[in-house]
């Protein structure tokens, strides 16, 4: 891929060259692209955002690919900014490591991030891999003894791994299929890096709960497939897996987590089973159900526009919390800028001083919440709204009020 972004033309799982449309967001530039302030007078890039829905598979995708390179060798996120997931990814880690490996086996990780799921398997005596493409972030990984290897997961990189580590007891990869463009290579790497008896454990969001939550923030340009089971299923065996387990999580706004192993491996769960049959009883295949969340998602722009403005006019404060990426779609697709809220507020160091993309909102630690007390704050890490809300008990207590955006933009507390 030489050009900055492409068009889908195929379905990157069965090849299908037919689609239907899902949801037009219009052209933004990508979720994570903080700017610098100094640049701030500089073009920046943006690109279509629209998903799409393969006519033969259900594969909902994004209607173009940005090349990986922009998007992932230097990379703002940081799993560990958030205090939620360290123990979402140590309760992770000990369930894999109680069924599938034991001390000394080697865990692989696809999208490791900053270490922190590998940190919690190396606390357990597992031998542990990162493969991870953004090189600053693998550099805290590295720093941290937590040995990652700042590449793309490719065959050629699974070869080196059991060349120089063994086969692998597990491989893990969190909220990063979504990103990758050619699932095929992913599967052939996986061919080559499991143990006979080896287990690949993905989790990604879930369409179910996307379309049942109208989460269109979460549509963005790093996130190319929005998946469902049963296109999961078809492509885990296309590329030789079963799927044989799935369950159901909160984190992310719903996403499911899967098991899958070489065929005749591992028993299918009755769980399993259960899943799929409500997946197909909730219509991802029906065309009236993505025109109804296309409806919705039109309404919650309107919502969350109307009430931002009316507080305005009321002449109330209104800042944000949480400078995620779902929160650049939400704003750019809204057209939210800085007269409507006055800053972002977020724990991770390498996002402050930096302008969101395309609504050039500030971004300030997390604290300034606290210090300058807006009368509301929009809640664009509404995923961790359960945990945040609490947090913030002084500010509610003073007055101040959150802004949950989905599905529909509300006020929330007491
Ligand atoms: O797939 C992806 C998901 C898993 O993570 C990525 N492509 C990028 C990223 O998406 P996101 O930025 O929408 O994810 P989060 O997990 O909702 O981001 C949380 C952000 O909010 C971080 O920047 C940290 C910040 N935060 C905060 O300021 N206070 C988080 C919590 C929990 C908090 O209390
Ligand atoms: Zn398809």
């Amino acid at each position: 891929m030489t050009a900055l972004y492409e068009p889908v033309t195929h379905c990157r799982i069965c090849g299908g060259e037919s689609f239907l449309p899902v949801v037009d967001l219009g052209t933004t530039p990508l979720a994570n692209a903080l700017v610098d302030p100094e640049r701030v007078g500089e073009p920046e890039l943006a690109f279509p955002l629209a998903a799409i829905r393969c006519v033969s598979c259900g594969l909902v995708q994004l209607s173009v690919v940005v090349h990986p390179e922009i998007m992932f060798r230097h990379y703002l996120y940081s799993s560990s900014a958030s205090q939620p997931l360290l123990a979402h990814f140590d309760a992770y880690a000990e369930e894999v490591t109680a069924r599938y490996a034991s001390p000394g086996s080697l865990v692989v990780e696809v999208g490791s991030n900053d270490g922190v799921l590998l940190a919690p398997f190396a606390r357990r005596q597992v031998r542990v891999l990162g493969i991870e493409p953004s090189t600053n972030i693998a550099a805290i990984a590295n720093r941290a003894g937590l040995e990652t290897w700042s590449e793309f997961f490719e065959p050629h990189v699974a070869r080196r791994a059991v060349r120089e580590r063994g086969e692998a007891a597990a491989v893990v990869a969190n909220n990063v299929l979504a990103h990758i463009h050619d699932l095929g290579g992913v599967l052939e790497a996986l061919d080559v890096l499991l143990a006979p008896a080896g287990v690949f454990v993905a989790e990604v969001p879930y369409l179910a709960d996307l379309l049942a939550q109208t989460e269109f923030d979460t549509i963005y340009h790093e996130h190319l497939s929005y998946f469902a089971l049963r296109p999961l299923k078809r492509l885990l065996e296309q590329g030789g897996l079963e799927l044989f387990d799935v369950r159901h999580l909160p984190v992310h706004g719903g996403s499911i987590r899967i098991f899958a192993g070489r065929p005749g491996r591992h028993q299918p769960t009755p769980e399993l089973a259960v899943a799929l049959a409500a997946e197909d009883a909730a219509g991802l295949d029906r065309g009236d159900v993505y025109a109804e969340f296309a409806e919705r998602v039109v309404a919650s722009r309107d919502a969350l526009v109307t009430l931002l403005s009316e507080l305005r006019a009321a002449g109330k404060s209104v800042a944000a919390l949480g400078a995620t990426a779902k929160g650049n779609t939400l704003l750019n697709y809204c057209g939210v800028r800085s007269d409507l809220i006055a800053f972002v507020a977020d724990t991770t160091a390498l996002k402050h001083g930096r302008l969101t993309p395309g609504m050039h909102i500030p971004i300030r630690p997390e604290r300034a919440i606290l210090d300058e007390r807006p009368d509301y704050t929009l809640l664009l890490a509404w995923n961790y709204a359960a945990t945040i809300i609490p947090r913030f008990a002084a500010y509610i207590g003073a007055g101040g009020r959150f802004i949950h955006p989905m599905p529909i933009a509300r006020i929330v507390g007491p």
